[in-house]
């Protein structure tokens, strides 16, 4: 290579460096198609991070896992019912997804929970698996689980805003988790504006799939106590995602809605007067939320606004779906 071709090469590749920041995006894929050998990966690098000491003076957290539970816990009331509801999870989903990565060695990507292949029958989902999966229902008069890997964790936090030790729950319920099948993912799809389409995202496949599952997932604070609040969020994450790219151009842009969450909200437990009402309003100039809306992440990762998380290909995130074959 001569010189003036090595300084047109070097120029080039700055260039595209540049002008395409997102080249290789992550493969984020369907759970069910995981080998067993990338399930137990997974599972692996959540163990991982559920061993690791907390270090960042979290009020309650004891791990790592916890830390990425108390980013939700210290902030439930200002990200749902709300315009950042969707961009704040899909921050906190990068957030654990990165951990898991760069601190535990993982490789592979956040996998989702294709919930409309189990919906009205999650209790029979291969996600429950005692070996390859998260474990089965509760059991008990307190609902702890007591197979799969995560049966002997003690979570720190929850349920609610306190922080008590107490195990892993769930209620699996299977009339509940109706709400994930692909009908109502179509009629979120089917929205033509981001305030519908956030609506009905948040009302019926995000509740299909924390009431599906219920005990410490059905917890509107302290969800992200069960490791299968991630596979569950990111398949919302998902559904936004194949929304937005229906008219990519304008919906990447498109935000709005209150950015004050109503003090009570179905699911959410009474918030103690001992936590000041967010009002969820950081980086908005009023009441509504808009792409300057700042997303705390509790120095977990750095904070984000909702502008640099719009995309999932842009300047700050680098991931694709991989839509499942069946
Ligand atoms: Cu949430």
């Amino acid at each position: 290579m001569t010189d003036f071709t090595r300084v047109v090469f070097l120029f080039f590749l700055a260039f595209s460096a540049w002008a395409a920041p997102c080249t290789n995006p992550g493969k984020r894929r369907a759970w069910h198609t995981f080998s067993n050998n990338e399930k137990l990966d997974y599972i692996n690098a959540e163990l991982c991070l559920m061993k690791k000491p907390a270090s960042l003076g979290l009020p309650g957290a004891k791990t790592r896992f916890d830390e990425f539970q108390a980013i939700h816990q210290l902030q439930a009331y200002a990200t749902h019912f709300v315009g950042a509801f969707l961009p704040f999870h899909r921050a906190l989903l990068a957030a654990h997804e990165t951990a898991l990565r760069n601190e535990c060695s993982y490789t592979g990507y956040q996998p989702y929970w294709y919930e409309q292949r189990d919906a009205g029958k999650f209790k029979s989902s291969i996600i429950f698996d005692a070996t390859y999966g998260f474990g089965g229902d509760g059991s008990g008069a307190k609902g702890c689980i007591t197979t799969g890997p995560f049966a002997n964790y003690t979570n720190a936090l929850g349920p609610a805003y306190q922080n008590t030790d107490h195990c892993i729950d769930r209620r699996i319920n299977d009339m509940m988790s109706q709400s994930s099948s692909q009908r109502e993912v179509d009629a979120c799809l089917a929205k033509k504006d981001w305030i519908s389409a956030w609506n009905c995202i948040e009302a019926m496949p995000h509740a299909g799939g924390h009431a599906g599952v219920g005990g410490q997932m059905q917890n509107g604070v302290s969800s992200p106590g069960d490791p299968l609040f991630y596979l569950h969020h990111t398949w919302l994450d998902k559904i936004w995602w194949d929304w937005q790219a229906k008219d990519r151009t304008k919906r990447v842009a498109e935000m709005g809605g209150t950015n004050i969450a109503p003090d009570n909200s179905p699911g959410f437990p009474p918030r103690p007067a001992s936590i000041p009402r967010p009002t969820g309003a950081d980086g908005d100039p009023g009441t509504t939320t808009t792409l300057n809306h700042v997303l705390n992440m509790y120095g977990n990762a750095p904070n984000r606004t909702i502008g640099e998380v719009m995309d999932i290909q842009g300047n700050v995130l680098c991931y694709e779906y991989v839509e499942p074959s069946s």
